[in-house]
């Protein structure tokens, strides 16, 4: 069939809108017809040649939801007309990882996916010459058509509204999941998250959720401070604006240091901070934020030795078929909150300017509705 998508025809460039070849499902796979789409910041890091796994051309995008058209061969738990989320941290229930409590890292497909294939080595994409597109996080969301594994979809309540669900398929569960299954915060706990945007509100409300009792946010921009007290930020820190050493500050603000801190900045000196600030003898520090290419990470061995614990999470430790069901149910029964981070609402055309919008500081989530 012929679908639209936004292609990264290569770094640094804006996303081509165009007509592209997708081939139907083969075993296991299922054809989905994405209906939105959210703007992730590691869309950006990849299209910016930053990301090392980064290939052109590519479809991006990773945030979406929509609905089943047609599966494969073999396909059981999907039929056409059940709406869905791709999960590019899929849950095949069966490899070694998924087995393990201790991880949601599923790796049955981890090495075609991080190659833009799919699982048997080729690509469903392709330019109307006949050039080959890969895919993207084994989901490719800026296009109206997608194939992926049967285990890389969730099936999701029906009536469960696209545009605001999408944001489900990363950032939302990524932020919660952060602090409910990686970090297990207690109840009473003081907490520090440092980045304001589409992940760390969620953190925050995550946070929230969990009871935590002082929830500090810290930004560089003065204009996250409103939106982030919405969900449940107690005290905002801005570091340009702290006179002195910004590790005191926070330790002095939070009694002795945070019991858990969180990086949703990508920025190797704010990780740096954030373990720092956690607590002598027992803060735990997440290390959420994509880091560039080459960047590593540093701290003196003593501040583990004196009981810091580094960890880092991705998808929120969040086992995708199983848990995000959930999550869209919290949604739907108000006890998460998703609308208001939606800041803007593009068409496919618009695409770039959701990029321009997340440059400039403006946004929090931009989704792009087919
Ligand atoms: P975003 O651009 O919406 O938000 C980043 C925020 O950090 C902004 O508010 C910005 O002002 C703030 N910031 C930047 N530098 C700072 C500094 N030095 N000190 C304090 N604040 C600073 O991005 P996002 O979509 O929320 O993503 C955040 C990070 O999380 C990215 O690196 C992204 O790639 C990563 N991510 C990781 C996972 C995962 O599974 N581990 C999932 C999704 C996103
Ligand atoms: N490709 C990058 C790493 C990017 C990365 O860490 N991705 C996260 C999800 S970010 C979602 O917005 C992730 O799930 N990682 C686990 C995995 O297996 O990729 C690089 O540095 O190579
Ligand atoms: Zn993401």
């Amino acid at each position: 069939m012929r679908t639209r998508a936004a292609v990264a025809l290569e770094a640094g460039k804006p996303l081509e809108v165009m007509e592209v070849n997708l081939e139907g499902p083969k075993a296991g796979e299922v054809l989905v017809e994405i209906k939105a789409t959210g703007i992730c910041h590691t869309d950006e890091f990849t299209l910016s040649g930053a990301d090392p796994e980064g290939l052109f051309p590519a479809i991006l995008g990773h945030e979406g939801a929509g609905v089943v058209l047609e599966v494969g061969p073999g396909v059981t738990s999907l039929k056409p007309g059940d709406h869905v989320i791709p999960l590019y941290t899929p849950e095949c229930r069966q490899c070694e990882y998924c087995l393990n409590p201790k991880t949601n890292l599923c790796q049955a497909i981890r090495t075609t996916q991080g190659k833009g294939l799919m699982p048997d080595g080729t690509s469903r994409f392709s330019m109307l010459d006949g050039t080959p597109i890969l895919h993207y996080m084994g989901c490719s969301t800026f296009s109206n058509h997608t194939v992926l594994p049967e285990i890389a979809l969730a099936k999701i309540n029906p009536e469960a509204p696209f545009d605001k669900v999408c944001y489900i398929g990363c950032g939302v569960t990524t932020g919660i999941g952060a602090v409910i299954n990686t970090a297990k915060v207690e109840i009473g706990s003081r907490a520090i998250v440092f980045g304001l945007g589409g992940i760390g509100l969620n953190v925050l409300q995550g946070l929230r959720l969990a009871g935590a009792d002082q929830i500090v946010g810290v930004d560089l921009n003065n204009d996250k401070k409103a939106m982030a007290e919405h969900f449940g930020m107690t005290d905002f820190v801005n570091p340009s604006e702290v006179e002195g050493d910004l590790v005191a500050h926070l330790v002095n603000l939070t009694k002795g240091g945070a019991d858990y801190t969180f990086d949703a900045t990508g920025n190797v000196k704010v990780m740096r901070t954030a373990l720092e600030a956690a607590h002598k003898g027992w803060g735990e520090s997440i290390i959420i934020g994509v880091a560039p290419a080459g960047a590593e990470i540093a701290t003196r061995p003593f501040q583990l030795v004196t009981g810091r614990v580094w960890k880092g999470t991705a998808f929120g430790g969040a086992r995708g078929r199983t848990d995000v069901p959930k999550i869209v149910d919290w949604y739907m029964d108000g006890k998460i909150e998703i609308d208001p981070m939606i800041t803007h609402t593009l068409t496919l055309d618009e695409i770039n300017k959701g990029f321009d919008l997340m440059h400039a500081g403006e946004s929090i989530r931009s989704v792009v509705v087919y």
